[in-house]
């Protein structure tokens, strides 16, 4: 007997599909569409962007105007953040480049999916991505810094509230290691922000995971 015949993938179908296993707290329907994802790309940057962050964004959005509870926001979260495990097997393909780059949330953000995010693309580039999640306090980042000798530091914010501590907390990475580059990125800076963070001297704000991947392709020693 012929195996059955899998329909071509087709992007946005896809993701309404896994949209709405987010909505109605569907995980086996969240898996199929995201596992259909993964195969279909070779991109794993899309993947996150385009139907990881796209579905959040849009949970966010309902949550927001009251159309969706709590409890569904929180189910949402936690199915797309075990979801993006699958993409381990792909995040070590390439040969490592003997470099490093210590990823974290600042205090009291305790928002951590975009910044594991950014922790994977430096491992899809060969890089090491040593990510620590969310609400991480500055002295600890600074004692990880000091035991890794990254060639790197990114901070991930997304709540507007989080970017006084971003700043404090850039400014103390800074002051403790003059030499590390800091990048500084997430969607807080939707609302504006950027030209305070990057008055602090070896400070890049970087918006996007294209943004990223390019600033890691270009060598990623500059800010
Ligand atoms: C899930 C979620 C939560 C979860 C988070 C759990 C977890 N494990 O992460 C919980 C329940 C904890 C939570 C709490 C809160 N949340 Co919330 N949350 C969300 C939600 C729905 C999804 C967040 C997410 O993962 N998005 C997807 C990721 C992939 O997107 P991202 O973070 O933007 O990351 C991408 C880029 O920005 C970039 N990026 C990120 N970091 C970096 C860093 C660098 C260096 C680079 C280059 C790129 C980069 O890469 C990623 C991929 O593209 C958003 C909705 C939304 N719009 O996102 C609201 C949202 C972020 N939350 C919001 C709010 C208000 C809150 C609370 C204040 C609610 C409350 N009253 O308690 C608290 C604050 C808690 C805190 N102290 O941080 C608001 C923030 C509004 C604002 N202007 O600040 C949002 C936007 C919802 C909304 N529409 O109003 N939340």
């Amino acid at each position: 007997m012929n195996p059955p015949v899998k329909p071509p993938f087709a992007r946005e179908e896809t993701y309404r599909r896994y949209l709405d296993g987010l909505l109605t707290n569907n995980r086996q329907q969240c898996r199929e569409n995201f596992e259909q994802w993964l195969e279909a790309t070779t991109e794993l940057r899309t993947l996150y962007d385009d139907l990881v962050r796209r579905s959040l964004y849009e949970v966010g959005d309902l949550w927001e105007r009251g159309r969706i509870s709590v409890a569904t926001e929180h189910l949402a979260t936690a199915i797309s953040e075990g979801l993006l495990n699958l993409t381990y097997p792909r995040l070590f393909a390439r040969p490592r480049l003997g470099k490093s780059a210590v990823v974290t949330c600042v205090a009291n953000e305790y928002h951590q999916i975009g910044g594991k995010m950014v922790a994977d693309l430096f491992e899809l580039n060969g890089w090491r991505g040593y990510f620590l999640g969310a609400n991480t306090p500055v002295r600890d980042v600074q004692a990880l810094i000091a035991e890794k000798q990254p060639d790197v530091v990114a901070l991930s914010v997304a709540s507007v509230f989080s970017l006084d501590t971003l700043i404090n907390t850039a400014g103390e990475i800074r002051a403790a290691f003059p030499k590390v580059p800091i990048l500084v990125g997430g969607q807080a800076f939707r609302w504006g922000g950027q030209e305070r963070v990057e008055r602090l001297p070896g400070v890049r704000c970087l918006l996007t995971l294209s943004e990223l991947e390019a600033w890691i392709q270009d060598g990623g020693n500059h800010v």
